[in-house]
């Protein structure tokens, strides 16, 4: 039996202000808590290899304090001899930050199309992986496959791994289907185990056939939620399992293990109200309701009333276990998919 953990987006760095003005219950170390449940997961489970689609971190320039403790936890992990493999998501530009904590044997990035070889469990694993291609997938899929796959030597498992949104793939209320930027089913190929992938944060399998076989493609999603739009999502991590019978390895379970997160809850100001009296009762009624650990996202549509919500205000109704943001006033629903 061989074992695989693979997670991905783990955007670290979100609500990690380096040095923070006010007290305030931040979010930062929800991402860096999950992160390390995952490893610690695969370190007590002695899992074989761990990989990671894309989108380690939450954006491209990221404050140094911020890649030190990611890659100390990291480099931490690789003394355990399990390998680490990560594709480059579009958060990171395709690239991860350079720093010498990840000159380790054991941590493996896709800084090109290429296969990497490891043998575990005395079987050979191909995984064949790019960073993450940020215009045109479609167009360009192809010769990088090719580039990355060439003169291949036969394995007994093989895995895709990247960083892209593929035909089928699903956020709430959008399925992708066609468009530059979405990975047709009919170009993945047909003699892998399964196509893994970062950068859809819902956790979703789905399968397509190809030569008559039906190969899963699997998001893990994010880590943690990173927008409102994932408020009834559970977050978590894959468990692969593959088994051998007669040397032939099969993807046999795919468990997801669901991490912690705190409750996200949107609250809404439906009211017009330029007394500010009228609206703190209001907001305060509100908050009273919900979990005192939740992540609130307030909206408020109406200009009047949004003048009064100013950062003393909400800091001095929001509870301190919670963490309260305020948000933009309307936001186009293609800014949020590409933000994932
Ligand atoms: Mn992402």
């Amino acid at each position: 039996m061989l074992r695989i953990i693979f997670f991905a987006d783990t955007h670290l760095g979100v609500d990690y202000p380096i040095k923070p003005k006010v007290e305030l219950r931040r979010r930062g170390d929800d991402f860096f808590d999950n992160y390390k449940k995952v490893l610690d997961y695969a370190i007590e489970s002695k899992a074989d290899l761990v990989l990671h689609g894309g989108d380690f971190f939450f954006r491209s320039k990221v404050p140094s304090p911020i890649v030190d403790k990611a890659y100390d936890i990291l480099y931490d992990f690789a003394d355990y001899d399990i390998p680490f493999i990560i594709v480059p998501g579009n958060h990171e530009r395709s690239a991860l930050p350079t720093s010498i904590l990840m000159n380790h044997r054991n941590i493996h990035i896709f800084d090109e199309p290429q296969t990497m070889f490891f043998e575990k469990q005395k079987a050979i694993i191909g995984i064949t992986g790019f960073p993450n291609i940020r215009n045109g997938i479609k167009l360009q899929y192809e010769k990088i496959f090719e580039q990355a796959t060439e003169g291949n030597p036969g394995v007994d498992i093989k895995l895709l791994l990247m960083h892209q949104a593929i035909q089928e793939s699903q956020i709430e209320g959008y399925t992708f289907r066609y468009g530059i930027d979405v990975l047709p089913l009919e170009m993945l190929p047909a003699d892998y185990h399964a196509v893994l992938s970062g950068h859809i944060h819902r956790a979703q399998i789905f399968q397509y056939e190809k030569e008559g076989k039906q190969i899963p493609v699997i998001y893990p999603g994010s880590t943690e939620r990173t927008s409102i739009v994932e408020m009834a999502e559970e977050k978590g991590f894959y468990e692969l399992i593959f088994e051998e019978t007669d040397n032939n390895w099969k993807l046999t379970e795919t468990n997801f293990h669901i991490l912690p997160t705190r409750p996200m809850v949107r609250i809404d100001i439906t009211k017009l109200t330029e007394d500010e009296k009228v609206l703190r009762n209001l907001l305060g009624a509100e908050l009273s309701k919900i979990d005192p650990n939740a992540v609130v996202r307030l909206r408020c549509e109406f200009s009047e009333t949004r003048k009064l919500l100013k950062a003393d205000l909400l800091r001095e109704l929001t509870p301190k276990t919670m963490t309260l943001t305020l948000a933009p006033i309307y936001r186009k629903r293609y800014q949020i998919e590409k933000n994932n």
